[in-house]
């Protein structure tokens, strides 16, 4: 008789039967081994018992919710998004469409306290909300990828936190809001209300939603995949430059949003990136004979430049590959 494994993730050769989740108040050896099993099998999972405290994480929600909640006209004072600032039924400069509207920030605290200004009208508590939200995720971050590094045996455990603890890097956040559909009857599934099809160009992406559903992601597959929205949990994505790191051990996962709620969603999200002028290659534990470089090295900045001239669903990896 075959006893099911009691864990959600199965041995890489077993079909996995539900989205990942680790409990980081677990052993921490058995932590590291499950984190590169999902992003091996997935590119993405969902952690619990990760320490970032509820207060900071409502304090934010609160601070998006009132953002978005202003008049339009109120809100365009912190737009257009370029790509910094308020944003609405866009992405990105190349004519994207995104049922939504966002704020999108650099997590450096001199560019959020300038910002706040037009975005907030009590723009330190706004600076404030902002500043101690991303110490509590950038935390999570560093540790989830130090994790990473000792489920890989790197020889460097730290290799990817250092680039995203640097003074200099180039993380940026997120918050989506996702409008509540006023009639659902009337909701056309031709046109959703969402983010389309996309993976993530960062090293890591952590993000918390409120419980209105609408994140999907793709499986190797090609399957699209609902993921249970919990505002407890956070989820993480492998971003295309992990995937050039690990030399493709570890894949960016493709994700979207669909929305159709009466109630409107809410995300948050951490994208946690090298500094500008940082080099990306595939590390020297990744390649061997039988596992060439598949990555030609390049900057944080190029990749940047290349995911800004393109549109939002290409795969902008392919085009550093060295065959
Ligand atoms: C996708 C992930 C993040 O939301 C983001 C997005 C960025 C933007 O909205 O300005 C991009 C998109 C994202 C990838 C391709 C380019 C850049 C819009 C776009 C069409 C903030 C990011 O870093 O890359």
């Amino acid at each position: 008789m075959v006893v099911p494994s009691p864990s959600p993730i199965r041995s890489k050769k077993t079909k996995a039967v539900g989205i990942p989740v680790i409990d980081l108040s677990l052993n921490r050896s058995a932590i590291a081994e499950l984190i590169v099993n999902a992003c091996e099998d997935y590119g993405f999972f969902k952690v619990v018992n990760h320490g970032v405290p509820k207060e900071i994480i409502g304090r934010l929600e609160e601070e998006g919710l009132s953002f978005f909640a202003k008049p339009s006209s109120e809100k365009q004072k912190a737009g257009p998004a370029s790509p910094f600032g308020y944003g609405c039924k866009n992405i990105g400069f190349n004519g994207d469409r995104g049922e939504l509207e966002y704020l999108l920030l650099h997590t450096n605290p001199v560019s959020i306290s300038e910002r706040s200004k037009a975005i907030s009208n009590d723009p330190t508590e706004f600076s404030c909300a902002v500043n101690d939200y991303i110490q509590g995720v950038r935390e999570l971050c560093c540790e989830i990828l130090d994790l990473m590094g000792e489920g890989l045996w790197l020889q460097d455990k730290m290799v990817f936190s250092r680039m995203i603890r640097d003074v200099h890097s180039d993380s940026v956040i997120r918050v989506n809001h996702y409008p509540a559909v006023k009639d659902v009857k009337e909701w056309d599934p031709c046109d959703p209300i969402g983010f389309g099809e996309h993976s993530d160009p960062q090293i890591l992406t952590i993000l918390r939603s409120n419980d209105v559903p609408g994140l999907q992601i793709r499986l190797r597959d090609g399957l699209w995949v609902p993921v249970p929205p919990d505002p407890t949990e956070f989820c993480v994505f492998v971003g295309d430059a992990l995937e050039a790191m690990t030399n493709g051990r570890l894949m960016s996962v493709r994700h979207r949003a669909l929305t159709s709620s009466v109630k409107a969603r809410l995300s948050m999200m951490y994208f946690g990136a090298p500094p500008l002028n940082a080099w990306i290659s595939p590390l020297p534990d990744m390649v061997s004979p039988q596992k060439p470089s598949l990555f030609r090295p390049f900057s944080w900045v190029e990749y940047k430049k290349a995911a800004y001239s393109l549109r939002l669903g290409d795969r902008r990896l392919d085009l550093f590959k060295t065959n």
